[in-house]
């Protein structure tokens, strides 16, 4: 499944305002001065954020564009407190950036809920101005207004599994394989600019898998695309490097990958991965037997994607991604 990436929506957002404090007193057969019982007024209704991981897309928003809470309802009398407001719960997928007007950002939401806009509180009643020099008080306050707040919605992406290898490697190619995408694939370097998102799923489990540019020697300083894309990749919780293992030196280039990866944040190198050697259908056996010695530290797999032969890396994911 292919996922639009560069969603982004915009949102007018608006808080309940709280409920007014009421004005009463007691009237009961046989009481004649009862005392002031007016009830508090509700609070306004919150706008709050959900992330909610079974969501890809902000797709569900595109038509609902305001939102707004309840507002508290006023305090009545017998000391009875308005009902509060109902909250609106807006449902995003993880990786949703939300950001002023002016695009600023303001939350970067990955998991749990928050409180975006508080509603305004419910004013009091007049049972609260009671004392012993004003027993019958006909004051209340006002329950104060809700917020009003027009932001913009960006989904960045997310994704379990990062693809990094040079250009022209197969990355594309495998993420085609793996979930049915279609990202573009050509014969030369560079071909993807920008990331793709794919979705691999066994009927259980949901993996995003992003398939990022190329990256060269030097990408660190600039060289080919440069590698400010590598953000996209810094929350996976694995990387597949993918090789052409009939390039001349497949042990170097991970090397490569890995020193511009560490440029980048070493903490990518800390995360699980597995190399793909693709490409199998050019070299003969030898080179293959040797490579398998020079890497025997990894997690290897060897793939013809061209031959629709992709190995066991699919299984391995998997796998892998089950571990803790
Ligand atoms: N012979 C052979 N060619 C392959 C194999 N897998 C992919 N290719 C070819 O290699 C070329 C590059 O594939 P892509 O998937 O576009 O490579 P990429 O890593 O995404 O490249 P960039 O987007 O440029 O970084 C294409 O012409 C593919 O058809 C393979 O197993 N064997
Ligand atoms: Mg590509």
């Amino acid at each position: 499944m292919k996922v639009n990436l560069t969603d982004k929506i915009t949102l007018f957002l608006k808080s309940g305002s709280g409920g007014n404090g009421s004005i009463s007193f007691r009237r009961e057969k046989f009481i004649r001065k009862g005392g002031p019982n007016g009830g508090d007024g509700g609070d306004g209704g919150k706008i709050i954020f959900n992330v909610n991981r079974k969501l890809i897309t902000l797709n569900h928003l595109r038509f609902k564009h305001h939102h707004r809470a309840g507002n508290g309802e006023n305090g009545r009398t017998a000391d009875k407190h308005g009902k509060n407001g109902k909250n609106v719960i807006i449902d995003v997928p993880p990786g949703t950036v939300i950001m002023d007007d002016e695009g600023h950002e303001i939350l970067d939401l990955i998991e749990g809920k928050v409180i975006f806009l508080k509603g305004g509180t419910g004013g009091m009643g007049n049972s609260n101005f009671k004392s012993s020099t004003n027993r019958a008080p006909r004051t209340a306050t006002k329950g104060s207004s809700g917020k009003e707040e027009k932001v913009v919605l960006e989904l960045r992406l997310i994704a379990d599994v990062g693809l990094v290898g040079k250009p022209n490697a197969g990355k594309s190619t495998l993420l085609k394989k793996l979930t049915g995408s279609h990202p573009e694939i050509a014969s030369y370097p560079f071909t993807t600019l920008n990331p793709n998102l794919g979705v691999l799923s066994d009927g259980v489990k949901t993996i995003r898998i992003a398939d990022i540019p190329g990256i060269i020697e030097g990408a660190s300083d600039g060289k080919g695309l440069g590698f400010s894309f590598l953000k996209h990749i810094q929350r996976v919780r694995m990387i597949v490097f993918v090789i052409d293992i009939s390039s001349e030196d497949p042990f170097s280039i991970y090397e490569v990958l890995k020193y511009e990866l560490g440029k980048y944040n070493k903490k990518l190198l800390n995360k699980k991965h597995i190399v793909l050697m693709n490409k199998t259908d050019l070299i003969d056996k030898e080179k293959e037997n040797k490579i398998k010695n020079t890497f025997n530290e990894c997690e290897l797999c060897f793939s013809s994607l061209i031959n629709n032969d992709t190995g066991d890396v699919e299984h391995k994911i998997m796998n892998m991604f089950n571990e803790k």
